[in-house]
């Protein structure tokens, strides 16, 4: 058993001589069950919220926050390479519901270490900030604070690991901790790729940015709008069209997310599916998603008036002065490039290794 998981702490006063900086956290972290972790400083989060206006910041929820330890699971591959979403959306739940047991863990953990620390709801909204979904922290900001990746064309998180196939949280702690640095390079490889804005059947990806309402008729197939209209439409129906009412799809699908939240959030996987970083893509994925059947000559005009923009410096909000910080001010510098490079020695070497039947005994590092 990890010596992490049996230590003890007494409630209320710091464990003596015990050295708890980031990389002690950290590895707690994956010691529990972090696929991602990262460190962001609770004062850099509040001097640069999302959206100034409606300010989603540690300050406003724990003004004695420090740190906020961000923790990110992996979406497994094999969802993604289904003909239908259902696994997909079925799986996107189970993966928060781990991932919230990972952040719970590190939270305990160094609150017994005598440090005050929580887990902030994943999916969680503050209705007193603006209308509809919105989080108390904005986890994608997050983990673009703790280094963990940087915005996508739709504004996804993506990572050099994974790309977008990743949930996240954060663990608000009193402890101090040493932040990790912002990763400055544009990780979403941005107009040129575009595969994301193609495959959204909302057609909600735009330049930086993302169109909620349109996107979340699909990733909220049976969210609490869909809820709400099927009850309203239910009220005014007459008796037989109540009886036609309770045996549709739609009725079917409120059941199914008020019974396990499938379909109330994460019901579309698309852009998620589609994106080319991550060596999960280059392992998995190249074979399933290289074709996107959405893709259509108005969305393949859309991409290319986005790369002009672009070219010719013209004003985009999703990248101006304020917003540019999440997407990576150094601009996309191949990082795929550098990442099928890499990918692709590493699957020689292995298939040199197999070849020689050594387990890889006679390399040198
Ligand atoms: C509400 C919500 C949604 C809504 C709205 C999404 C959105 N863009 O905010 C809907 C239903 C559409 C949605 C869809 C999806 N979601 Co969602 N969602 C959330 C949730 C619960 C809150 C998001 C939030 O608070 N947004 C508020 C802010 C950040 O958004 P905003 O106001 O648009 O922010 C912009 C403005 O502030 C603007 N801005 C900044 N400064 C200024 C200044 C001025 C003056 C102005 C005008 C604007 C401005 O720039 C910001 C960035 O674009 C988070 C969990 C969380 N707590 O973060 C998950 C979360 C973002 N979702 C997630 C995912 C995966 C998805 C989907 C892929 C569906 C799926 N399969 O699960 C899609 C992707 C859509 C997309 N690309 O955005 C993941 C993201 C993982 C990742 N790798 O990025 C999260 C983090 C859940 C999690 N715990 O992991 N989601
Ligand atoms: S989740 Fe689906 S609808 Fe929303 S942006 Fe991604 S591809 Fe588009
Ligand atoms: S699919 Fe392409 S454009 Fe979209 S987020 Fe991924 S790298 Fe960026």
């Amino acid at each position: 058993m990890s010596s992490l998981g049996t230590k003890t702490a007494t409630i209320g006063s710091r464990t003596a001589g015990a050295v708890i900086d980031a990389a002690t956290v950290k590895r707690a972290a994956c010691e529990f069950g972090a696929d991602l972790v990262g460190i962001a400083s609770a004062a850099t989060l509040n001097a640069f919220p999302p959206d100034p206006r409606f300010p989603q910041t540690p300050e406003r929820i724990a003004p004695r926050s420090k740190s906020v330890v961000v923790i990110a699971r992996h979406i497994p591959i094999g969802a993604f390479r289904c003909k239908t979403l259902a696994p997909v959306q079925y799986l996107d739940v189970l993966v928060m519901r781990r991932m919230d047991g990972v952040a719970y863990r590190v939270a305990e953990w160094l609150e017994r270490a005598g440090f005050p620390s929580f887990v902030m709801g994943a999916q969680e909204t503050d209705w007193n900030l603006k209308r509809g979904s919105y989080g108390f922290l904005s986890a994608r900001h997050l983990g673009v604070e703790a280094g963990l990746g940087t915005l996508g064309l739709g504004v996804s998180l993506i990572t050099p690991q994974f790309g977008p196939r990743v949930y996240l949280t954060g663990v608000l702690t009193e402890l101090e901790l040493e932040p990790d640095a912002r990763i400055t390079e544009q990780v979403c490889i941005g107009e040129s790729c575009s595969r994301c804005l193609y495959a959204c059947p909302a057609d909600s990806v735009g330049h930086f940015k993302n169109d909620k309402a349109r996107c979340s008729n699909f990733a909220q197939e049976s969210g609490l709008s869909t809820t709400f209209r099927f009850l309203d439409r239910f009220i005014d129906a007459s008796p037989a069209e109540k009886a036609g009412m309770v045996r549709s799809r739609d009725f079917f699908g409120c059941w199914q997310s008020v019974t396990h939240v499938a379909g109330s959030f994460g019901a579309c996987p698309r852009c998620m599916a589609v994106c080319p970083i991550g060596d999960d893509y280059n392992a998995h994925l190249t074979d399933a998603q290289r074709e996107i059947p959405e893709k259509t000559s108005e969305k393949t005009e859309r991409a290319r008036s986005l790369k002009e923009a672009r070219t010719s410096g013209d004003p985009v909000a999703g990248l101006n002065d304020w917003n540019v910080r999440w997407v990576g001010p150094d601009g996309y510098q191949q990082l795929l490039g550098r990442q099928l490079k890499a990918f692709r020695e590493k699957q020689a070497a292995s298939t040199a290794r197999d070849q020689r039947g050594d387990g890889g005994q006679n390399d040198r590092d």
